[in-house]
């Protein structure tokens, strides 16, 4: 399998976990967000992923675009470990945390979303980072009490499941944008157990061959 990735890119970070949690080995093919006018932007990229986002896979099935269908596919292709619960209802559970991240936070601050504040409505960097934790405050808040509810080690008990796939990528950014994080005792738990872990360690953005 292929994966456009950039090091940095939280999405990629979520199937760069998964790929690792199922031991599944890829090739990785760097997309530079933000150099030369942004490689997602090129004609060529364009042409894998009409979206002009990262991550694609080029998978057995086809081109895969959607972090959370890609990580389903990979679920279901790899079974073990599962990456949901096998109650229904815990399930669903789960679900709604990945997208608490995935539909309610990460796409008002995308970098794309960024970069219109700035370079378009004319905001300047103090403002846009006054967007980008405002928007991270509104939805860790409510993350954080509903993850104090059903986290042990990790989002759901001590299992690491789809919810930490999307969640500890999430955190990452938020801290590399200086976000307070004082109020979210139980993110900052599952984020420090996650990230003691290989798959996760070896899926951050430091630890790819594109970091700079
Ligand atoms: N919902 C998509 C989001 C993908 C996405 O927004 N990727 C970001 C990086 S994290 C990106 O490619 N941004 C490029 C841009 O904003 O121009 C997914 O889960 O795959």
């Amino acid at each position: 399998m292929k994966l456009y990735s950039y090091f940095r890119s939280s999405a990629a970070f979520r199937v760069r976990i998964a790929l690792n949690l199922k031991q599944l080995s890829y090739e990785m093919v760097p997309v530079h967000l933000t150099k030369d006018g942004g490689g997602q932007n090129s004609a060529a990229y364009r042409a894998v992923n009409p979206m002009g986002l990262v991550p694609s896979l080029e998978s057995e099935a086809g081109l895969l675009t959607q972090s959370g269908a890609i990580c389903d596919y990979l679920n279901e292709l790899q079974p073990d470990p599962p990456l949901l619960p096998a109650d229904m209802a815990e399930r669903a559970w789960v679900r709604s945390i990945c997208n608490i991240v995935a539909c309610d936070i990460h796409p008002v601050n995308n970098l794309r979303v960024l970069n219109y504040l700035t370079r378009t409505l004319g905001h300047d960097e103090a403002q846009k980072m006054t967007w980008y934790r405002h928007w991270i405050a509104e939805g860790f808040d409510g993350l954080e009490k509903m993850l104090a509810k059903k986290a042990g080690r990790h989002c759901w008990g001590d299992s690491i499941t789809m919810a930490d796939i999307f969640v500890i990528p999430q955190v990452m950014n938020a801290v590399r944008f200086a976000c307070p994080m004082e109020t979210y005792p139980t993110l900052q738990r599952v984020y420090e157990n996650a990230m003691a872990l290989d798959a996760f360690r070896l899926a951050a953005p430091g630890a790819q061959p594109d970091a700079e």
